[in-house]
């Protein structure tokens, strides 16, 4: 998807960074987004929803690098990742209801269907 790097001022040292992410969508159990731990590459690991109810407008999380992981000399660095998902138009509008009963005066002109989408971040009617 993207690539992340660090760099530090040390100028006599070996530079090695060691990188890894938390936040949205970085479970490791069912991760979203992961990064390789030595390059800083950020992938995408299942397609994005942006709408609601399932999905989300932006996904947020830090990345974290280390440099001389492992070694008393160990220091850190932080980044803030966001995604946002561009809105397409992928769900179709359903009607509140599929069957609908009522009673309609005799000469009445207007009437009124509700139907409900979410392909806003905002539920829309
Ligand atoms: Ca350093
Ligand atoms: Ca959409």
């Amino acid at each position: 998807m993207f690539q992340v790097s660090a760099t530090d001022k040390d100028i006599s040292r070996r530079s090695y960074f060691r990188y890894s992410i938390s936040g949205d969508g970085t479970d490791p159990n069912d991760p979203t987004f992961t990064i390789e731990r030595t390059t800083g590459r950020i992938f995408l690991r299942k397609p994005l929803d942006r709408d609601l109810p399932h999905g989300r407008e932006v996904y947020q999380f830090n990345v974290e690098a280390e440099d001389e992981p492992d070694t008393p000399h160990s220091l850190t660095g932080f980044s803030y990742v966001k995604v946002k998902p561009l809105d397409i138009n992928d769900n179709a509008p359903v009607f509140v209801t599929s069957d609908l009963h009522g009673s309609v005066a005799e000469h009445c002109n207007e009437g009124r269907l509700e139907c409900k989408g979410y392909d806003m971040n905002v539920y829309s009617e």
